[in-house]
């Protein structure tokens, strides 16, 4: 499998690993179907003492119990895996060694959807989280900077995986900017940590 690692560890450039055909094009198709028909939510968001739609869809599935706060106001309650997620998430794991909790889904319906710059950090997911984030449907640019540094561009294709190693949201944050081209759905869906106990 193709693989491009911008990280070493005597030298670490971006934290991240990315697979441009980490699944093949008939399985990333028949996923991206998949996803269509998954319990897709409008979230709204408060920013700046404004209430306002989040400017895309969010879906969370995983185990019970691993609810998910984020921004400090929208919570996010697990439905149960699919089959289809949940042999995903075998699928990361077996190839990364990074053990996840949760998948929350994006879905960027047009070129205004949109997630602004941030770090994965919220407690929930432990400390120096992993996180793997598998793209379908359009191509988006994402984007990716040290804390008051330049971004680097990714484009994230149909049925690519791209992991943030441990120690990446201390340090970067990324981003999906809005653009003025037309671009149809794409879907992402990112496999986090997270600290609740098992039952
Ligand atoms: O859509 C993406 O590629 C990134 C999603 C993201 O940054 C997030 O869910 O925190």
């Amino acid at each position: 499998m193709q693989q491009l690692t911008l990280f070493s560890e005597s030298a670490p450039v971006i934290p991240v690993t990315y697979y441009p055909d980490f699944l093949g094009t008939e399985a990333a198709n028949s996923l991206y179907q998949h996803c269509l028909q998954l319990e897709w939510q409008q979230n709204q968001i408060r920013i700046a003492g404004k209430t306002m739609p989040v400017p895309r869809l969010e879906c969370i599935y995983g185990d019970y119990g691993c609810d998910y706060l984020y921004s400090k106001c929208v919570f996010l309650k697990p439905l149960t895996w699919t089959e289809q997620l949940s042999n995903l998430q075998d699928r990361i794991t077996a190839l990364t060694g990074y053990k996840f909790r949760i998948v929350i889904g994006n879905q960027y319906r047009t070129g205004t959807d949109s997630i602004g710059w941030h770090a994965d950090n919220e407690p929930s997911m432990g400390s120096n989280p992993a996180i793997a984030s598998v793209s379908l449907g359009s191509c988006r640019k994402f984007q990716i900077k040290p804390i008051g540094g330049r971004p680097t561009d990714f484009w994230l294709e149909h049925g690519s995986l791209l992991v943030m190693h441990p120690g990446c949201q201390s340090t970067h944050l990324h981003q999906v900017p809005k653009t003025n081209k037309v671009v149809s759905t794409r879907i992402n869906l990112t496999f986090r940590p997270h600290t609740a106990r098992s039952r």
